[in-house]
């Protein structure tokens, strides 16, 4: 019997993607917000692996079993990391994907191709009866002159991924399943479940 992983997203973007970098691994992932009545989980946490942690936590605590938070940011060098920690919440709770890209693009506008060096991370916190583990990514790539691209959520139309010239938005769940930070950090994760005796609680 496949194992079953539930996921505390609110973020369907997030949702769809780690169902496909799951997709090779014997899971039933579920979205633990469907599952269970939890309370939107407050990002209060000082670091991503902390934010993680409050997720995967809460979920643990609705529906038992074995429960996957995430935190992810992007986080812009000559921004000095920002928006980082805040990359949900970055010009204001209600600004659009379109609106948080808007504003990065207008206060990069002086910032030359060769200085707009930024980096995904992402943070999964794994949190089962046994324990808790933490697992991350890191996926570096520059931010780009103009919004390019339809395909992914978020900052991918304006994150380009160097050895392609191209944005994760014009490169599409292929490339980018297969080497986001999201992916690195999800697949660590599926190996170590893998490398242990987990079971579905019975
Ligand atoms: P949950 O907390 O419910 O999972 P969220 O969208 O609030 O959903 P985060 O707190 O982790 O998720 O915020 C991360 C934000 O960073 C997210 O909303 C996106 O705007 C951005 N982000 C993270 N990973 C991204 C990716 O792969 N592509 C584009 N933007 C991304």
């Amino acid at each position: 019997m496949s194992l079953t992983l539930y996921l505390v997203t609110q973020n369907q973007g997030k949702l769809q993607e780690v169902r496909e970098i799951l997709s090779p691994y014997r899971f039933k992932l579920e979205s633990a917000y469907r599952q269970s009545r939890i309370t939107p989980v407050e990002e209060t946490g000082q670091t991503y692996a902390e934010n993680a942690l409050l997720k995967a936590q809460a979920g643990f605590e609705a529906l038992g079993g074995i429960v996957l938070g995430e935190d992810s940011g992007l986080e812009i060098d000559v921004l000095e990391g920002a928006p980082g920690l805040y990359s949900a919440r970055f010009a204001g709770e209600l600004a659009s994907a379109q609106g948080k890209n808007a504003r990065i693009l207008e206060l990069l506008q002086e910032v030359p191709s060769g200085r707009r060096s930024a980096r995904f991370v992402c943070v999964v916190a794994l949190v089962w009866e046994g324990g808790k583990k933490l697992f991350q990514g890191i996926c570096e790539g520059e931010i780009s002159l103009e919004p390019r691209g339809t395909e992914g959520f978020g900052y991918d139309p304006i994150f380009i991924l160097p050895p392609f010239g191209k944005t994760l938005a014009e490169l599409g769940p292929t490339v980018k399943n297969r080497l986001s930070h999201r992916a690195q950090a999800f697949k660590k994760c599926a190996d170590y479940i893998c490398s242990q005796e987990f079971r579905n609680p019975s």
